[in-house]
């Protein structure tokens, strides 16, 4: 291990892989630089393999809320793996995690587990347009959904509200059946369903932004979806593959009490492991096959190493809810307050969205309620705020546009040790 490793290695990898990653936000596309090769972590700490290590606010993209490596959910898959790795078959652990997350999540009597957020989130516009017999789907700016055809759509220009492919590779045709909006703006909705409201099968919101750095819906936004939705009988998908679990142990429907159609699950449902999920009523569930005929499958859906580390993070995370969330929310708001009087010392416009330990740093006076104001923010200031940190053994996400988190694993010394460096730093 010496400097330069990850240099080199960087420049290896990417003969083999497309941007050295796979995925890009890890490339450091958004701040520049070198990407860091993690060889290990543990509670808050990730290591390089250069052997730097580095307070690290990015968790894995959220998962890690009970911080890296944590004995109980590397002890269950431990447990699971000496049984084998995958058998392609119902497991009794399966119906336990769907026990659990039936228990947790408000809305949901049924769930069907995948791989991912991308599978849980094309799963879930697939059934509600099956059910609804409808095409059309609203979804909002600034929120990420994964990436399903359906959802790599840029806002229509202009009065047209139909969306235009936002990435090579989706079809015209598919892109048009999404409607594109600004996030916290009801009245857009309104005027989209005014005109097509008979034809939108779903209505696809993040219930607390977590893609354009974390942004809060404004009072009556979810309410006034909710209701559109139930008024037009389109379904309210609520992505939760963020909040899920995060923000309360019943992710955000739990927490601002409203009841979506369907929900989509991620990250922390896995414990750390490949982990989607689609849940709702069950009178909405009992379409897919076999049941239903809305067809969705998977070779690893359910798999048993994700399933262990499922069930192991969220019975602790139920268990011990009354201790857990408002520790977290004690450690958010630690940072929030140590960070924002380290920032007034440097005379840096800043403002913050947070919920408990998901966080959002915008450098710009705010308030941040949508995708463009986020966009308004000062970039270079987030470059140099980015690698200030990194230079000094702290790691947040190399994106302005992605959300902040916090763990159990972070001790108030750690954090106000991350102040005292953003004190130091050179704006
Ligand atoms: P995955 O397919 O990456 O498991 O989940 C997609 C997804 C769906 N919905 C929401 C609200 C999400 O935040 C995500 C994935 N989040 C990003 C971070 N912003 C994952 C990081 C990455 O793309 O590498």
């Amino acid at each position: 291990m010496s400097d330069g490793d990850n240099q080199k290695l960087f420049e290896q990898a990417c003969q083999l892989i497309p941007g050295g990653v796979n995925s890009p936000v890890r490339a450091f596309g958004s701040v520049g630089g070198t990407p860091r090769f993690i060889s290990r972590a543990e509670g808050c700490r990730i290591f390089d393999i250069e052997g730097k290590e580095y307070i690290d606010f990015v968790g894995s993209w959220g998962p890690m809320i009970l911080g890296h490596a944590h004995p109980l959910i590397l002890d269950a898959i431990a447990d699971t793996l000496k049984d084998g790795t995958s058998f392609g078959a119902p497991t009794v652990a399966e119906v336990e995690l769907a026990s659990l997350i039936v228990e947790m999540v408000p809305s949901a009597e049924m769930v069907r587990l995948v791989s991912s957020g991308t599978e849980a989130t094309m799963s879930a516009l697939r059934l509600a347009r099956g059910i609804t017999g409808r095409d059309l789907c609203i979804k909002f700016e600034g929120c990420y959904h994964g990436h399903g055809d359906s959802f790599l759509v840029a806002a229509g220009s202009g009065a047209a509200t139909h969306g235009n492919p936002s990435s090579p590779g989706v079809p015209a045709g598919t892109a048009t059946l999404t409607s594109v909006v600004p996030y916290n703006d009801l009245e857009a909705v309104q005027t989209v369903m005014k005109t097509d409201g008979d034809n939108v099968a779903a209505i696809i919101v993040e219930p607390i932004a977590g893609n354009m750095g974390c942004v809060l819906p404004t009072p009556g936004f979810l309410e006034g979806l909710r209701d559109l939705c139930t008024q037009f009988g389109s379904l309210l998908i609520f992505d939760e593959v963020m909040t899920g679990f995060r923000v309360d142990p019943g992710g955000a429907q739990g927490l601002l009490e409203i009841e979506p159609d369907i929900t989509t699950l991620g990250k922390i449902v896995g414990g750390g492991m490949p982990m989607g999920v689609i849940c709702g009523p069950s009178q909405l569930m009992e379409n897919f096959s076999p049941t239903g005929t809305i067809y969705q499958a998977g070779t690893l859906s359910g798999n048993p190493l994700s399933v262990a580390a499922g069930i192991a993070l969220l019975t602790q995370l139920r268990d011990c809810a009354d201790e857990i969330y408002p520790a977290l929310e004690a450690k958010g708001k630690q940072l929030q307050d140590g960070w924002q009087r380290a920032l007034d010392g440097h005379g840096v416009a800043h403002c913050w969205n947070r919920v408990g330990s998901m966080f959002g740093l915008f450098f710009t006076e705010g308030p941040v309620n949508n995708f463009s104001d986020a966009s308004g923010a000062d970039e270079q200031m987030f470059r140099r705020f980015f690698h200030g940190l990194l230079a000094s053994g702290v790691a947040i996400a190399p994106s302005p546009f992605e959300a902040g988190f916090l763990s159990m694993a972070h001790s108030e010394q750690d954090i106000d040790h991350t102040t005292s460096i953003i004190e130091k730093l050179n704006l």
